[in-house]
């Protein structure tokens, strides 16, 4: 920490404090050896050091003491005001309120900020869509919006507040019925229906990641979208943990009118294995018939026909009623028999698909019978099957109906993902969530750290280096080929005498001396990998399994043939040599793949960056626990950010942008036939600008510098020009 600087007695200062990060007091004494300081929360303590609090400020790059309790502060300031949004140079901090805000999302505020320059307004997600939107416009390149933050954080919110905007940006006013911007914006409530949950950490958790494309055309106008999703928890679908809910879509259909569920056969959740395996079943205030209503409205507007939404009402009650098929022995041994008479499909044929298994060896076919527990696990994998399928016949159909723009230069991504993820038990699914999380902070590293120190470098500036925190290692931990644990999963999965144990022993042994890898003691089945946000623990025990993709020939067969056509359209015939085996593919090498392909799609964009922070665990209003706080901002970069920020060079431009731009400011310079570098040199000197740099192609200025330019630009351009601007922003 830096020296004290004018401490008097009265001095409201900060306090380190081992469990709330920072605390506030107020110095009492000083004597020539120690500070005395009361602090709010009642003690009296001794700093070894302390400096006065901060005001509060829109941008963090602009507060003059920089420090953990001086963010803090300052962010604690704000969400006392409800002022949730603050800006850390370019990067958004996006604080969850916990209550509605209605008139900061409305259309007013959408007005106000449509073509606001940068920093003129609050800070605000509209801000940051509307420099995405300009730069796309101005400069003709895609650009991507990345919002991350634990689970809980907000992010999924902020993408929609996103999403309304751009819409509102890129729509055509004034058109009636379905639109583009419209089905797109209805996408939103019909995925959270069937791939959101209540978590612990967040009553309306996605359990799917979402990376949204808007083309626009060269009108900057919508014209057409494209929703990509990343891998649904299909465990949920058949396991849920107190106090958590299996996806919303049950329960809205068991709440659905009388005369649905009627033709469903559906009643109480509480009579569902699937639903009663937790005693969740309403959430605070959701209306669960509400629910249903809407989400059928949105299906409506999405382009999903009446016929189409029967037919997947009826399987999500079809999985229902399958999970409460039970097993009892057979008279063979390892055999089993269904003991409910009543069940309601084609039983002959979901009883042959449910208990026995075909084995097919080099020599012959076998069919072999399944033992009760073997049963339920086949009974579990169908229903998680059709689950997963329905939803990416969902999305298919979602991007087929809002259509795509062939013709499409420019898009703009937003990417809202599951947020890092540690519970008590951590399996598969917490393994790939993280992964990408780790993906995403490499990316953000990279942008906001590499890039401006190689940039920086390459112009042969002065620049005094900062360190952060690369977490290539663990990157490579995960997911390097060949000796990552994705690579040794695989190996596992495909070698039949493997168990979860031996793969275990396989990682304690492989990674021994990884310093991102731990074994803790005791255990002979889990593993924890010391993320870039913290250590998570992970129980190997279902990780092969989970890893395994196939359908069993049994269950396809059954699909294919099903009378449903919509059923057995999910499940299309296989070609003839792959539908006797079970061939292998794994989830984790599909899932990297696909997030490699989505690193690639944001790498050839601009990317903006929203950091969602969850105030509290109890997720309320209005408490603002700051050891949680301050933990979500060193593990997000954002502290580091703040002082590249600051130490660094937030704006550039080539000499050429810069003349074009400034010109105006010294015509005299201008006609004076210098270098352009000499030019730009001479014009800030003018401004009487000091700290900037000129590198070798390009200037660099300090924070606040372009934005001072910018207002003498508009001075000299004359107040006739402003009076226009003003007038085309309030009619368009
Ligand atoms: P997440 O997307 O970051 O978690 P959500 O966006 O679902 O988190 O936010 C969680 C809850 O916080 C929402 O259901 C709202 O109740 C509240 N909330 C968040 N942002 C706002 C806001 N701007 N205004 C009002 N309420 C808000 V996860 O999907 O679990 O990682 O996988
Ligand atoms: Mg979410």
């Amino acid at each position: 920490m830096a020296a004290p600087v004018n401490i008097i007695v009265g001095s409201h200062v900060w306090v380190e404090h081992p469990e709330l990060a920072w605390v506030d007091g107020e110095v009492f004494k000083i004597s020539a050896e120690e500070v005395h300081v009361h602090t709010t929360n009642g003690q009296t303590v001794f700093p070894k050091d302390t400096e006065a609090p901060p005001g509060g400020v829109d941008d963090m790059t602009k507060l003059s003491y920089l420090h953990e309790p001086g963010v803090l502060h300052n962010l604690a300031a704000r969400y006392e005001l409800n002022e949730i949004y603050t800006y850390t140079g370019n990067i958004l901090i996006a604080i969850n309120p916990f209550q509605r805000l209605p008139h900061l999302y409305d259309t007013h505020m959408m007005e106000q900020y449509k073509g606001a320059q940068f920093g003129e307004l609050s800070p605000h997600v509209f801000a940051i869509a509307d420099v995405a939107y300009r730069a796309m416009i101005n400069e003709g390149k895609s650009n991507s919006i990345l919002v991350s933050g634990e689970s809980g954080a907000g992010k999924t919110e902020t993408t929609k507040m996103l999403m309304r905007y751009l819409a509102y940006l890129g729509g055509r006013s004034g058109v009636e019925g379905r639109t583009v911007e419209q089905q797109v914006l209805e996408s939103n409530p019909v995925l959270e229906a069937f791939g959101n949950a209540k978590t612990v950490r967040n009553n309306n958790s996605s359990r799917f990641g979402k990376f949204v494309e808007l083309q626009f055309d060269k009108n900057g106008r919508i014209s057409g979208a494209a929703v990509r999703t990343y891998l649904l928890e299909r465990s949920r679908v058949c396991q849920i943990s107190d106090p958590e809910r299996n996806y919303h879509c049950f329960y809205l259909l068991c709440a659905a009118p009388p005369e649905v569920r009627e033709k469903f056969k559906l009643g109480d959740p509480k009579s569902f294995h699937y639903l009663n395996q937790s005693n969740c079943y309403a959430l605070d205030g959701v209306d669960d018939t509400e629910e249903y209503l809407a989400t059928r409205r949105a299906m409506d507007i999405v382009g999903i026909s009446e016929e189409e939404q029967d037919a997947i009402f009826r399987v999500v009650a079809a999985i229902l009623h399958l999970g409460n098929i039970e097993f009892a022995k057979g008279e063979e041994a390892d055999s089993s028999v269904i003991k409910d008479e009543k069940s309601r499909c084609d039983a002959k044929s979901l009883e042959d698909a449910l208990i026995n298994r075909v084995m097919v060896t080099p020599e012959e076919v076998i069919t072999r019978t399944l033992d009760p527990v073997a049963a339920v696990g086949s009974r579990d994998a169908l229903a998680k099957t059709v689950y997963s399928r329905l939803f990416d016949w969902l999305v298919d159909k979602i991007n087929s109906s809002i259509g795509q723009d062939p013709n499409s230069r420019t898009i703009i991504g937003v990417l809202d993902i599951y947020g890092f993820e540690s519970f008590k038990l951590n399996s598969f699914e917490q393994f790939c969530i993280n992964f990408t999380n780790e993906k995403l902070q490499q990316h953000f590293n990279q942008h906001v750290f590499k890039m401006e120190q190689e940039e920086y470098t390459k112009e042969e500036i002065n620049w005094s280096y900062i360190e952060f925190v690369d977490n290539q290692d663990v990157l490579d931990l995960i997911e390097k080929k060949p000796g990552g644990i994705i690579a040794l999963l695989d190996e596992a999965c495909m070698f039949p005498k493997s168990t979860h144990e031996t793969f275990a022993q396989k990682l304690y042994q492989t990674f021994k001396s990884n310093k991102r890898f731990i074994k803790p003691k005791l255990s002979r089945t889990s593993f924890t990998i010391s993320h870039y946000a913290g250590e998570v623990t992970y129980l190997a025990d279902l990780f092969l399994d989970k890893n395994k993709d196939y359908v069993v020939a049994e269950h396809q067969v059954l699909l294919t043939a099903s009378k449903c056509p919509f059923v057995s359209g999910l499940f299309p015939p296989l070609p003839e040599e792959s539908s006797k085996s079970s061939k292998f593919s794994s989830i984790g090498s599909r899932f990297k793949l696909q997030l490699q392909s989505l690193m690639e799609t944001l790498n050839s964009t601009e990317p903006h960056y929203i950091r969602c922070v969850k105030p509290n665990n109890a997720l309320r209003p209005a408490i603002f626990e700051n050891a949680n706080i301050i933990q979500q901002l060193r593990c997000g970069g954002v502290l580091e950010a703040i002082r590249i920020s600051c130490a660094g060079y937030p704006t550039r431009r080539t000499f050429y942008e810069f003349l074009h731009r400034f010109g105006v400011l010294a015509p005299d310079v201008l006609d004076g036939n210098y270098d352009d570098k000499v030019a730009c040199e001479k014009i800030l000197d003018k401004m009487g600008l000091k700290g900037y740099q000129i590198g070798k192609t390009k200037v660099f200025l300090r924070a606040g510098q372009m934005a001072e330019l910018d207002a003498r630009r508009a001075e000299v351009l004359g107040n006739a020009a402003r009076i226009i601007q003003r007038q085309i922003r309030t009619y368009i």
